[in-house]
C-alpha cells in the first residue's frame, strides 16, 4: 500500500512536470514567432529612399568632394552647391565652431517642417542619410546622389540656427540645362552649334 502511494505521487509530480513543459513549449510557441520576424527585420537590406531632392549615394560612385564649413555665425561656407543631374557628391561637413552644427539637405518646404519640429523638440535624435551632425572641431561626409532637378536647399536645423538664416542653396540641373545656362550669355547662333 505505502509503495502504490509513493509511486501515485509521482507520477502526479511527473504530469506536473509535463504540464509545465507544455507550458513552456506553448510560451515559446508566439517568441519563436518573435523572435523569425526580427531576424527578418536585421538581414533585410537598407532600402534607399528616394527623396524630392535626391537618394542615398554610393561612396565608391562619387564625383568629386565638396568642402563646407560650418560656422558659429550661423552661416554655411560655401552658401551654394551646384550639381548635375545623376551626379553623386560627398559633401565633407567640417565644424570649423564651437558649438554642434548640422547638415540637412532637403527642399525649402522640408527644412522648413523639420526645423519646426526640432525647435518643439530641441532632443529629437534623427539619423538620416541626407544629413550629417558634426561636433565641434569634427568634420562628417555624407555622400548623396542628385538625380532630381530642382533648387533644394542645405539647413542646420538645430534650435535657432535654421531661425538665425543658416541655410545654404543646391542647385541640381541637367547637363544640357548646364550648358544652356552657360552659353546663354552668347548669341543664339553659337549656342546652336554646339548641338
Ligand atoms: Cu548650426
Amino acid at each position: 500500500m505505502k509503495r502504490i502511494h509513493s509511486l501515485s505521487r509521482i507520477t502526479a509530480r511527473t504530469g506536473a512536470a509535463a504540464l509545465a513543459a507544455l507550458l513552456l513549449a506553448g510560451s515559446q510557441v508566439p517568441a519563436l514567432a518573435h523572435g523569425g520576424h526580427t531576424d527578418a527585420a536585421a538581414t533585410a537590406a537598407p532600402v534607399k529612399e528616394q527623396k524630392p531632392w535626391g537618394i542615398a549615394g554610393d561612396a565608391r560612385r562619387a564625383t568629386r568632394t565638396v568642402d563646407v564649413d560650418t560656422l558659429d555665425s550661423m552661416r554655411f561656407s560655401p552658401e551654394r552647391i551646384d550639381a548635375r543631374r545623376g551626379e553623386t557628391l560627398r559633401i565633407r561637413v567640417h565644424n570649423r565652431g564651437q558649438v554642434m552644427h548640422e547638415f540637412v539637405i532637403g527642399t525649402k518646404a522640408s527644412n522648413a517642417e523639420h526645423a519646426e519640429m526640432m525647435l518643439k523638440h530641441p532632443g529629437m535624435e534623427h539619423d538620416e542619410p541626407y544629413m550629417a551632425h558634426v561636433p565641434p572641431g569634427e568634420s562628417r561626409d555624407l555622400v548623396w546622389q542628385f538625380n532630381r532637378d530642382g533648387e533644394f536647399e542645405y539647413a542646420c536645423l538645430i534650435a535657432g540656427h535654421y531661425q538665425a538664416g543658416m541655410v545654404g542653396t543646391l542647385r541640381v540641373q541637367g547637363a544640357s540645362a548646364a550648358k544652356a545656362a552657360a552659353s546663354a550669355a552668347k548669341p543664339p547662333a553659337s549656342s546652336h552649334k554646339g548641338h
